[in-house]
């Protein structure tokens, strides 16, 4: 791999390769602010322990004085950096960020493959061990440090063998890639396999076993003496096939808990996933909700985490679709430290290929849940080998903008998107607008091209791309859509599975009645007839057609003109290739879904255009 090569995704201006052996955040931001600044210009640094993650700038004696923390003082060195490439006037005051942790969990397995990775292989495995391009880790530090994002979860929540190593014959390894990414004001964190003492020679795993609890305390010593600021483990447990406490008859607190104290002397922190449900279910069984099983199973656990456990809920109560409506477990858990989790890797919603900017989705959920009810923001890398890191050089916005969610929860999207675009590609006024605009619409226009109205999963099983409307509605995993000749959805209101009951009054009862539902969620939270009329006057079915119609206009609409940017040559070629993928797969998209509405409803468009059949 040639590091030089790779530029940082967004902070093209930072052209100074960084050096080997940076002791820490501070000199980071020294070399930094030393390669860009004249001399002349260059900031005063105060470095202020007790400021940990925060900044403040100032302006003395003519001259900006940044202030700040361990890590605040590159973070601050970053802000002065971006204003000064996007020619804007400097922000004097002070600076923290909104959640002490802005995690980024990676899926990637050792063998250098990544879980739902579409931007090429792991950047840190391969072959069964830790093995980086130490100047891309350093590119890496640079780019996650200038979002503030401070804690990688290295390895996949699925622990494949031999990450198990990880935090045993090859803790020298996760030792060594901590030491890269330390001046950055990152730390890792592991995912680690509940069920490990299994296979060390306790001969069980049950969390109330001593010889279990001291295993693990024993474990968790050795790890803090080799990455004194190690973040701690993220686990899941009893999910899709996963070891944990379940198998001994204890609940996930009892078995959080367990691993929690293990690592409380250092600091730790336990995030538990609360992506749990039975994928083994029977599609015939129409009272069994997937929808409602995380609440089930957390809702009585309130207030009996420990301190430093955090409860890790994914936004809405399926998987990271092209819309839900938020989980309920995010407004239920008063007593319980809660992490929400967000999906950068496009694994629902185009995998890279076709474009869908999050940020008006991560809007929408701090508006709904409130940014006060959880307490860390953790999200699915959506990063690899590739050159360009995520895949869709457009990609990097979603990653760019964690980063500022993370440090921001009341962030505008306009802006963060603004701010990524100037500083990736520097576009005239006009330019940018189109880019802005486009990118900030992509996320509706997918919505309209695949599953939209709430139905979500209509994709092709295992790889989760492209069109497939009965692919997930015989299977054991809960995602059915049910439509048949007459009507389509699923009603979870109280004449049906009851869901809509885990929510607080006020969203029960805007969900609960299909008037005041709103209709990007409609088929989510009813099953309604074909001829039912919105309120718009379109009956259902036409606007079922009309979307994908329309979806695929759009698409070609934003084709023509984001392909009319002046954009770097190597960037223009992958939004190329990029965009002639979405394009094909609009297209299948809209003759797909449209032709199995048309097949089993017998419907015709009311404007008269070509359904294939
Ligand atoms: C890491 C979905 C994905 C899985 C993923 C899982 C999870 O089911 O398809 O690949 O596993 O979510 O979040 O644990």
């Amino acid at each position: 791999m040639n590091a030089a090569s790779y530029s940082p995704a967004w902070l093209r201006a930072l052209t100074a390769p960084l050096p080997e052996g940076l002791a820490s955040p501070l000199e980071t931001a020294r070399f930094e602010l030393n390669a860009f600044y004249p001399a002349d210009q260059m900031p005063e640094i105060c470095f202020r322990e007790e400021m940990g993650d925060s900044y403040r700038i100032e302006r003395a004696d003519g001259r900006l004085r940044l202030s700040g923390g361990k890590t605040g003082v590159l973070y601050g060195a970053y802000a002065l950096i971006f204003t000064s490439v996007c020619g804007t006037s400097v922000r004097l005051g002070s600076s923290a960020p909104y959640y002490p942790l802005r995690v980024l969990s990676c899926w990637d397995n050792m063998d250098g493959s990544v879980e739902r990775g579409y931007s090429g292989n792991s950047l840190w495995f391969e072959g069964g061990h830790v093995r980086y391009d130490p100047a891309r880790i350093r590119q890496l530090g640079r780019m996650l440090a200038g979002a503030g994002i401070n804690v990688l979860c290295v390895n996949n929540v699925n622990v494949h063998y031999p990450a198990q190593e990880l935090i045993a014959s090859q803790l020298n390894e996760t030792a060594a890639l901590a030491a890269e990414l330390r001046p950055f004001g990152v730390r890792l964190m592991l995912s680690v396999d509940f069920s490990m003492p299994l296979s060390q020679g306790v001969g069980t795993a049950d969390p109330l076993d001593e010889n279990v609890q001291r295993w693990w305390r024993e474990r968790a010593k050795r790890i803090w003496e080799a990455v004194p600021d190690f973040a701690g483990f993220m686990v899941k447990a009893d999910s899709e096939h996963r070891p944990g406490p379940n198998a001994y008859g204890r609940t996930h607190a009892e078995g959080a808990n367990m691993l929690a104290r293990a690592i409380a002397p250092y600091g730790g922190k336990l995030i538990w996933r609360a992506f749990v449900y039975d994928c083994m279910q029977d599609w015939r069984d129409t009272l069994t909700d997937r929808a409602k099983a995380a609440f089930e199973i957390y809702k009585p656990l309130d207030g009996r985490f420990d301190d430093n456990v955090i409860l890790q809920v994914k936004h809405g109560p399926f998987d990271f679709q092209v819309r839900e409506p938020v989980s309920p477990l995010l407004l239920s858990m008063p007593r319980t430290h809660l992490a929400l989790e967000v999906q950068l890797a496009q694994e629902y919603t185009g995998q890279q290929k076709d474009i869908y900017a999050m940020l008006p989705l991560w809007r929408e959920i701090f508006d709904t849940v409130g940014k006060d009810k959880v307490e860390a923001f953790t999200a699915v890398s959506n990063l690899g080998r590739d050159a360009n890191w995520t895949g869709h050089p457009f990609a990097a916005l979603n990653l760019f903008a964690f980063g500022a969610f993370g440090w921001d929860p009341d962030s505008d999207p306009e802006r963060v998107t603004r701010l990524w675009a100037r500083l990736t590609y520097g576009l005239k006024p006009a330019e940018e607008d189109t880019l802005v605009s486009w990118l900030l619409r992509s996320r509706s226009i997918y919505e309209k091209c695949t599953s939209n109205l709430g139905l979500g999963w209509m994709v092709t099983p295992n790889t989760h791309y492209g069109p497939n409307p009965w692919g997930y509605e015989f299977q054991s995993w809960g995602t059915y859509n049910r439509a048949d000749r007459n009507a389509v959805g699923v009603d979870r209101t109280k004449t049906g599975t009851n869901y809509v009951s885990q929510y607080p009054e006020e969203l029960k009862r805007l969900y609960e009645d299909p008037r005041s539902c709103p209709e990007n969620l409609l088929l989510f939270f009813h099953r309604l007839r074909y001829d039912c009329v919105m309120a718009d006057g379109r009956t259902l079915i036409q606007r079922l057609y009309d979307d994908h119609f329309d979806g695929f206009m759009e698409t070609e609409e934003m084709a023509r003109a984001l392909l009319s940017l002046p954009l770097p040559q190597e960037d223009m070629e992958q939004v190329e290739d990029r965009m002639r993928l979405q394009l094909e797969n609009a297209r299948e998209w809209r003759d797909v879904t449209n032709t199995f509405f048309h097949r089993l409803s017998g419907v015709e468009d009311a404007r008269g255009r070509k359904i294939y059949e």
